[in-house]
């Protein structure tokens, strides 16, 4: 194990958050590059589970250092919670296990009053996680942002919200019908966060970066998934980040030439929350059961997640947006009790059968699913710790996934804890 980005391959939830904290054993920092508390990754030890939002999971290991890079939102009032909780549990003793770049942008309450006015008006609906995720990178991107190194210098974090909030205020408004912040309420409220935070300040990119000089490894813990990236998910519902590998390199200020590994994690079926196409969607009694069976609700909001079967066209899509060296299958007990099982190999599309996951909406709105069918293995598999003693039908389910994608499987997860992994690789 080298330096290694750890990304969804489908629409998010995959369980990314499991494979980083067992990945984490192998490294000395753990890094989140994109998104924000959007992101819900929960972590079993034991009996105790933990769903972490903006902390790298990595953090529930003593000794690894967790950072937040440049590419991450971040909601002051969310991240001082979320440490607050993991510090009366025992956990980050040493507050110098945690870094925040200075660049990393802040989700200031207008963010999170737009976003959510936006989503309960009458225009299209994305099925935001209403967090402010999208309107923060609106600001970054429109050179309006305010960032952490600005948030824990108070002059010049009160100078920017004034110059910001007319702005805000007129749009929240006169277009979005909400009441209007108090510039003096956000300064006061913020600037007492910027105090308590001050301290994790750091640089992501010179921290990263002296890691990998010195052989200590790094982990970019990727957040979303693959198919909600800004550039390459099914635009316009998607989440407003680079959420594939990609990614990591602008959203941690390191060069290409550093990652060795790039590990996509899949369910063994698929799931989405928010709006947007998916093929394989199952409105029916079998979707019913795999969201019962997978516990598939949103770990930040407790949506309910829409279900349906494995997709190896979207699934191939992720293998080449990431170039992935490997695939992590989570959720495989999920499918134990099922008679059969489907996977979808092509789209039918008006008389014509696609292999490669169309981006165009409208001509995806048109695509029926082709499937292959396969007997259910119908045995329980949590407690198994080796590949050979799986039933033959789960191996040929795992080895038709492989062929399907062209990416090796090097990791099965059949449980939520640490130990219910099987590690290939
Ligand atoms: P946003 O809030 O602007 O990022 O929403 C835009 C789209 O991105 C989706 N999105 C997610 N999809 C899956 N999981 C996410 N995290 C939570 C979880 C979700 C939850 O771990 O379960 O609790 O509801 C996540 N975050 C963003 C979102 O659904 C929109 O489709
Ligand atoms: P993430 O956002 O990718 O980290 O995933 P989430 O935490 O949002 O959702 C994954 C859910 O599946 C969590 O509740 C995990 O505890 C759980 N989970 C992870 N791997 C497995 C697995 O192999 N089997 C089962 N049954 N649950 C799993
Ligand atoms: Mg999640």
């Amino acid at each position: 194990m080298a330096n290694v980005i750890i990304v969804g391959a489908q629409w998010g939830d995959e369980g990314k958050g499991k494979v980083v904290d067992i990945y984490t054993e192998y490294a000395g920092d753990v890094v989140r590059f994109q998104g924000g508390n959007n992101a819900g990754h929960t972590l079993v030890v034991g009996k105790e589970k933990t769903v972490l939002h903006l902390i790298p999971s990595g953090i529930l290991h003593e000794g690894k250092r967790c950072i937040i890079a440049n590419g991450v939102v971040l909601d002051p009032k969310v991240f001082l919670e979320e440490i607050d909780r993991l510090k009366a549990r025992g956990y980050l003793k040493d507050d110098r296990q945690l870094v925040v770049d200075g660049n990393t942008h802040i989700i200031m309450p207008y963010h999170v009053a737009i976003d959510k006015a936006r989503e309960s008006g009458a225009g299209r609906k994305i099925g935001t996680t209403g967090r402010g995720i999208g309107p923060t990178y609106e600001d970054k991107i429109g050179r309006r942002g305010i960032r952490f190194a600005d948030l824990v210098q108070p002059e010049v974090f009160a100078r920017k919200v004034r110059e910001q909030l007319p702005e805000k205020n007129f749009l929240l408004e006169k277009f979005l019908g909400q009441p209007p912040l108090s510039e003096e309420a956000i300064i006061a409220e913020y600037t007492a966060y910027g105090e308590r935070l001050k301290q994790y300040l750091g640089s992501a990119s010179v921290l990263v970066n002296a890691s990998v000089r010195a052989g200590r490894n790094v982990l970019f813990e990727g957040a979303q998934g693959s198919l909600l990236d800004i550039d390459h998910g099914t635009y316009p519902y998607v989440t407003s980040s680079s959420t594939i590998a990609g990614g990591a390199c602008t959203g941690a200020g390191i060069g290409p030439r550093f990652i060795d590994e790039v590990i996509g994690i899949s369910k063994a079926y698929v799931t989405r929350v928010g709006e947007g196409p998916f093929p394989t969607e199952l409105n029916d009694e079998m979707g019913d059961r795999l969201r019962r069976i997978g516990q598939e609700f949103g770990a930040t909001t407790g949506r309910p997640r829409r279900t349906g079967w494995l997709d190896a066209v979207a699934l191939r899509e992720a293998v080449r947006l990431n170039g992935m060296t490997g695939l992590a299958i989570t959720k495989m007990d999920v499918l134990n009790e099922l008679e059969t099982i489907k996977i979808c190999t092509a789209y039918s599309c008006q008389g014509e059968l696609l292999t490669d996951y169309p981006h165009d909406l409208e001509v995806l709105a048109k695509c029926q699913p082709v499937y292959e069918e396969f007997e259910g293995w119908q045995q329980d598999t949590c407690d198994l710790s080796r590949l050979e003693d799986f039933p033959p039908q789960a191996r040929s389910y795992l080895k038709k996934i492989e062929e399907l994608c062209g990416c090796p499987v090097v990791l099965v997860s059949v449980g939520p804890r640490r130990d219910q992994t099987i590690q290939l690789k």
